[in-house]
């Protein structure tokens, strides 16, 4: 069967923004103007489509990704709407790794808010080219000159107005559009239909003099635009629009537009924007891979469907009534039935059903084409991050990289049938999130969980109690510790019985060096002529990884180490894998000792927004919780203070500022990064333990 789209009329692209900017209500505007459905859905009501998680209609807030399609002006665009809380960035994480574009959505009010500067630093990344919507453009302080300043200030970006609006406020209305130099007022009956019109009278002028700068700034960036525009021809709008897109795809320019999702206003420019100046999956560069087990060997695959497939698992949905693995197709053509190649784990997986999600709905396919985004039903061996292909051109594509987590709780299930329904609970959870970790602690017989935030942890525990009916009792929330070293050193582990029967023998010698922050575990091999067989190196490797799960001081996890196996020596006879392993962690754990080990704590990035009367309160609590302020803002009547604060520090902080302020400042909190903990704090919690073990 033929694809029914070609390639060039499919868009995907991520919704993405700081928390309640309102990206579901766009996507849900989008599902309702593009005809998916016949019923708008509310956030606030609980009823949005993308928002169907139980504990997502409570709060009212993204939790999960959700994926949908829907067809607009003869294109297919497939959408996912992302989650603003920084608790889950491993949803935007893993959809911008997929996406080919963004649509970023600001507050008019509050202009770019600290999330949103967060998630398009992640969109650089990626080189994901994106347009902006000010949304809410109804509301008391609307400013959409402001919102641009903001994002050329605080994004470093280069923003390009190519509408203007007409009202603000209660009396907003529509928009200029500058580049066909009509306006559109949206009527307040959605039934109906917004036509394009003449450009009102008095606004002529202000129209003018905006097409005229959206030129000049285009004429910068776009050499085929300057030679008409010097040359003083009459720019038309196809050949401006060609120019946007051109400079959109290289993001040298940001095309800005506005609206009121709310009010259903500004949908229908905004779908237009999507098709005009975001890629399609044939204007991305081919992806970039290497051969299996060959990190060195790049190779490409360019986005056809006549090139040898490949696809990246970007999310595991693990219901209890089955397990998906969500896909993106890079390459060629995928069809039921076929087998498949994970040349992540090098194992096989036939493809059962493959389907086409719209959040939580689900759509059979056949087959799934170059570009596509589509689910697979019943993988066994698929996680986050692998690469299915074909077996006869492997190719691994790059994996996504996760943040570490930084808070942990202990749990403790009621009853024995808890304690069962935990254990499946535990694996299938962590298994869609990649950013949720457990494990049990032998010593004080707890099951430690940790993750990225309050948050993060407290919807988990929700999530185990509804489905998977698991009653438990939850400790308080604690700080994930981590342990690093801080100078190189060499070790040597020997694990050698040797008194009658058969013994035991391994002999290794590592050398440890610290890494930069984030660069997490390296092992190489530099033995020469087999002094340790391979399949010992192995068990070497894994006898380090474990030791280092529990560090030497505080039995936290120790990160950010290059360990090099430098000399060993075996025994023909008395060597075993268990020996080696035993050998590794001996040499490891010896090293730790040389090597000037430290305690890190994370640090929060912290902005507080405070009416100017508080301001100095605000600043002393912050700097009696060991915060450090970086920078301050003032707007109109208000500050915002942006400070680095230990996370240890920021526990039960809602209520804290509540009382401060009567409740009228606001913070948002995001990990920044790990620092050493002061030698004064170290024994508090060296004496305690969660998320790692006592020795
Ligand atoms: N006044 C006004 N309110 C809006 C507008 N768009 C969305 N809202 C409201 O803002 C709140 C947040 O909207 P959401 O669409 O959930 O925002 P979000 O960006 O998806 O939020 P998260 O997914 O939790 O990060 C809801 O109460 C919406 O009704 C708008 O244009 N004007
Ligand atoms: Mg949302």
């Amino acid at each position: 069967m033929p694809r029914s789209i070609i390639t060039e009329k499919v868009r995907n692209i991520g919704i993405i923004a700081h928390i309640d900017a309102g990206k579901t209500t766009v996507t849900e505007r989008f599902l309702y103007f593009t005809g998916r459905t016949y019923k708008i859905g509310e956030v606030h009501q609980g009823t949005a489509v993308m928002d169907w998680m139980e504990q997502e209609r409570q709060r009212g807030i993204t939790i999960t990704a959700a994926a949908t399609t829907c067809e607009w002006a003869d294109h297919v665009i497939n959408i996912v709407d992302t989650p603003g809380h920084v608790d889950f960035t491993v949803e935007v994480e893993r959809s911008l790794r997929v996406l080919d574009g963004g649509v970023v959505v600001f507050d008019a009010v509050a202009g770019v808010q600290p999330q949103s500067e967060t998630v398009w630093h992640q969109a650089d990344r990626y080189h994901i080219p994106r347009i902006c919507f000010v949304n809410k453009m109804d509301r008391v302080g609307a400013d959409f000159w402001h919102t641009i300043e903001t994002i050329r200030e605080r994004l470093s970006a280069r923003p390009l107005a190519i509408q203007l609006p007409i009202g603000i406020e209660d009396s907003y209305k529509g928009v200029i559009d500058l580049i066909e130099m009509v306006a559109w007022i949206f009527p307040e009956d959605i039934t109906e239909k917004a036509q394009s019109q003449r450009i009102p009278h008095d606004l002529l002028e202000q129209a003018e003099k905006g097409r005229e700068q959206l030129l000049e700034e285009l004429a910068e960036v776009d050499d085929q635009l300057l030679i008409s525009y010097v040359e003083g021809h009459e720019v038309s709008a196809s050949e401006m629009k060609k120019a946007i897109r051109r400079a959109t795809l290289v993001g040298l320019l940001t095309p800005v537009i506005c609206g009121t999702a709310l009010k259903n206003k500004g949908i229908e420019p905004l779908l237009d924007a999507v098709i005009d100046y975001l890629p399609s999956p044939e204007d991305m560069p081919p992806v970039v891979g290497h051969v299996p087990g060959q990190e060195a060997e790049l190779i490409e695959r360019a986005p056809t469907d006549d090139e040898p497939f490949s696809a990246l698992a970007f999310k595991i949905v693990a219901d209890p009534y089955g397990r998906i693995a969500y896909v993106r197709v890079y390459s060629g053509v995928m069809r039921q039935g076929d087998m498949v190649y994970n040349s992540t784990r090098n194992t096989r997986e036939r493809i059962g059903r493959l389907l086409h999600m719209h959040a939580n709905r689900r759509e059979e396919v056949a087959e799934v084409f170059a570009g596509d985004i589509a689910a697979v039903v019943g993988p066994k061996n698929t996680f986050t991050g692998d690469t299915l292909c074909t077996e006869k051109s492997p190719i691994v594509l790059e994996p996504i990289k996760f943040p570490e987590p930084v808070i942990a709780v202990a749990i403790e299930p009621k009853t024995k049938d808890d304690q069962d329904r935990m254990g499946e609970a535990l694996g299938r959870l962590s298994d869609e999130d990649p950013t949720f970790r457990h494990h049990y602690d032998k010593e004080t017989g707890q099951t430690i969980m940790s993750g990225m935030g309050e948050l993060h942890l407290e919807i988990i525990i929700d999530r185990m109690l509804r489905e998977y009916r698991v009653e438990a009792n939850v400790g308080r929330p604690q700080v994930a510790y981590k342990e690093t070293i801080t100078a190189p050193a060499r070790a040597e582990g020997r694990f050698v019985r040797q008194t009658g029967g058969r013994g035991q023998f391994g002999v290794v010698e590592i050398d440890v060096e610290p890494l930069p922050q984030g660069s997490g575990f390296h092992f190489e091999d530099k033995t020469v002529g087999g002094v340790v067989p391979r399949e010992y190196v192995l068990a070497i490797e894994r006898g380090i990884r474990e030791a280092l799960e529990t560090g030497i001081l505080a039995g936290y996890p120790v990160i950010d180490v290059q360990v090099r196996l430098v000399d060993g020596s075996y025994h023909p006879v008395d060597s075993s894998e268990f020996a080696f392993e035993m050998a590794g962690s001996l040499a490891i754990q010896e090293a730790l000792r040389k090597a000037k080990t430290i305690l890190l704590e994370p640090i929060m990035n912290v902005e507080v927004t405070t009416p100017d009367q508080f301001f100095g309160d605000v600043l002393a609590d912050i700097t009696s919780k060991r915060g450090q302020v970086v920078g301050v803002d003032q707007r109109g009547h208000l500050r915002m203070v942006h400070a680095h604060i230990p996370l240890a520090e920021t526990f039960g902080y809602t209520t804290d500022l509540r009382s401060l302020t009567q409740g009228r400042a606001t913070y948002t909190m995001e990990f920044y990064q790990y620092q050493e903990l002061p030698q004064s704090l170290r024994e508090n919690v060296t004496g305690r333990m969660v998320g790692g073990r006592r020795r």
